[in-house]
This record gives structure tokens, C-alpha cells and sequence, in this order.
């Protein structure tokens, strides 16, 4: 018989397809906003569930959830919004999507960091308007290239983000927990350190996954460690930056301009951010693209099938 899973989320057509063929689906055709409490509901009869970063499952939801549940398989890299631990602690495995989403995701980020030192915004209101007069001092935005690159969290995307910015003829600056290999570094250089990679960061990409130790890393000290009218971008996920700290830098002119994929609380934004015009804007498009959702869903898929296959799922997290 075939093992129930639920979808929390519509499905691009190749995924639904698959996804069908091998379960039996709950969908959610209509894209209702499924709360926690939904989910808990909504899974009571199902073996897994199949849900996205914007669902919560935290550990109190993974306490009401049915004992039938036994695999949580995220269809995003980043897995803040489940408790793994508290999932591990009742038996749920819980999985990912990492590697299918790494080109596009730091494709995402050169994009903020062009999009944001070269005030991309600015420049889209002006050419709407259709009034601009060409001035030699009008809009000069920084140019990145032949310029120091801090990559926060080199992991595969901020790996992938070196790769790009290397062919900008950026120096290549990172911080992580651990050193990276020579052959991973391919000559960027590290920091143990925030401070010391912030010293050399005049441009600073974040790429390092939520965590209780990432939470709020970008902050008013360390944004004083800074070059002044330092470009900065987000990609990873929004609690990395206290954002009253970041909007006085940015109105302060320490920070020149800031480049954001991802925000606390979105799709929420800090209204004061939207009074800024230093600030290039994106609705959470890392992973957006075709390619990269269908891979996205069949990593996910694979998960839950090699788990009711009875094989360690590749992309276990806890
Ligand atoms: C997703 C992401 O768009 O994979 C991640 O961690 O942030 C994005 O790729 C989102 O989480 C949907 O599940």
C-alpha cells in the first residue's frame, strides 16, 4: 500500500506528477496558508509530510503531531522552521534540499550585490519616471569589482558566491567555525574571526545558515567593524541582521547600501527599511527558478521515498 504524505504547499507540475505516482497525496491545490496547527491536523492520518520553509514546526507542533508522522521532509535547504531536536527526540526524521539550490542561490547573491552597490532601486524609479538628465555625478553607485569580498559562512553557496566574485577580480575574504581545505578555499582568506573579516569586508555577502549563534551576528558593534560605506547583502535568511542597528547605518551613510533577499518576519518587512532608497529589494528569490524548484521537489521526493524504502534518506539533518 502506498505510504500518505502531506503536501503543505502546490507543487510545480513535474513534482505534483511524481509525487503522485509514488504516494498517496494530500495536496494543497488551493495554496491555503496551512498554519502549524493545520499541519498538525491536516497530518494526523499521513506517514510523512512533505512542507516548505515558510511552515513552522516547532517543537510543541511536533508534540501534537500524529505518531503515524515519521519523516518531515523540508523542500529547502535551510530547516530554522522545524525543531530537528525535538523531531529526533519523537523519532521524526526530518531532511533538506541542499546542493540543488547552491547556483541559483548565489546567483541571487551577486545579483544584490550588484543590484544594491550600482542603487539598482534608484535607478528603476528614475527610468520609470522617464525624466532623468545624465549628469556625471548622477546615481554613481561603488563598483565591486577588483574589490575585497567578505563571505559569511562559506559553505557550498558562499563557495559558490567566490566562484562568481572571482571573475569580478574580488579578493576573497571568509569567515566560518572551521578553516576550509586549500583546494575549497581556492585562495580565499580566513578569519577566525567576525571582526577581523568585517575589517576586510568592503563589500560582505551573508551566506551562512540560521542558528542560535548566527541570530543577530550582524550587529551594531560589528557593523562598526566595517569599512566605512561598506555594500552588504543578504541571501540567507533575515534574523543574521538586527535591522534598527543596519537602518542607522545605512542612514549614517556607514553602510552605503544594503542588498536584501531575505527579511525577519517575512514577508514582513522593517518599514523603515522601505523609507530607504540605499536598499535593493528582493521577495525571497534564491532558490527561483525553474530548474531549480523541480530539482528542489525531487530531492524532497527522493527523501521520502529511500525513508519508506526503508533506507537512511540521504538528506537526513537529525
Ligand atoms: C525556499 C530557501 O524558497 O531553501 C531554502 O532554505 O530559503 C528557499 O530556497 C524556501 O525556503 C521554500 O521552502
Amino acid at each position: 500500500m502506498k505510504k500518505k504524505v502531506l503536501v503543505t504547499k502546490n507543487l510545480l507540475k513535474e513534482t505534483e506528477e511524481r509525487v503522485k505516482k509514488l504516494f498517496d497525496v494530500k495536496l494543497n491545490k488551493e495554496e491555503k496558508p496551512y498554519t502549524t496547527e493545520d499541519i498538525v491536523e491536516l497530518s494526523k492520518d499521513c506517514d510523512g509530510i512533505l512542507c516548505f520553509g515558510t511552515n513552522k514546526i516547532d517543537a510543541s507542533a511536533i508534540d501534537k503531531l500524529s505518531n503515524k508522522v515519521k519523516i518531515i521532509a523540508n523542500y529547502a535547504v535551510g530547516f530554522g522552521n522545524i525543531d530537528i531536536d525535538a523531531a529526533a527526540k519523537k523519532g521524526i526524521v526530518v531532511t533538506n534540499t541542499p546542493e540543488v539550490l547552491t547556483e541559483a542561490t548565489a546567483d541571487i547573491s551577486i545579483l544584490l550585490l550588484l543590484g544594491a552597490s550600482r542603487r539598482a532601486y534608484e535607478g528603476r524609479k528614475f527610468a520609470e519616471e522617464q525624466s532623468w538628465s545624465w549628469k556625471t555625478d548622477f546615481l554613481l553607485g561603488k563598483q565591486m569589482s577588483n574589490r575585497k569580498l567578505g563571505i559569511l559562512g562559506m559553505g557550498r553557496i558562499g563557495r559558490a558566491v567566490a566562484k562568481r566574485a572571482r571573475g569580478f577580480g574580488m579578493e576573497i575574504h571568509y569567515h566560518n567555525r572551521t578553516k576550509l581545505a586549500a583546494h575549497l578555499e581556492e585562495g580565499a582568506i580566513y578569519h577566525d574571526n567576525i571582526k577581523s573579516l568585517f575589517n576586510n569586508s568592503e563589500f560582505l555577502s551573508i551566506n551562512c545558515p540560521a542558528t542560535k549563534e548566527t541570530t543577530n551576528l550582524v550587529n551594531e558593534q560589528s557593523i562598526n567593524y566595517l569599512p566605512d560605506g561598506a555594500v552588504v547583502t543578504n541571501a540567507a535568511r533575515g534574523d543574521i541582521i538586527d535591522d534598527t542597528a543596519m537602518i542607522k547605518a545605512m542612514k549614517s551613510g556607514k553602510v552605503f547600501a544594503l542588498g536584501l533577499d531575505v527579511y525577519n518576519g517575512e514577508p514582513k518587512i522593517n518599514p523603515e527599511y522601505l523609507k530607504l532608497n540605499n536598499l535593493f529589494l528582493l521577495p525571497h528569490l534564491g532558490s527561483a527558478t525553474i530548474r531549480t524548484r523541480i530539482d528542489m521537489g525531487n530531492r524532497a521526493i527522493d527523501n521520502l521515498e529511500n525513508f519508506f524504502q526503508g533506507k537512511k534518506p540521504k538528506d537526513q539533518v537529525n
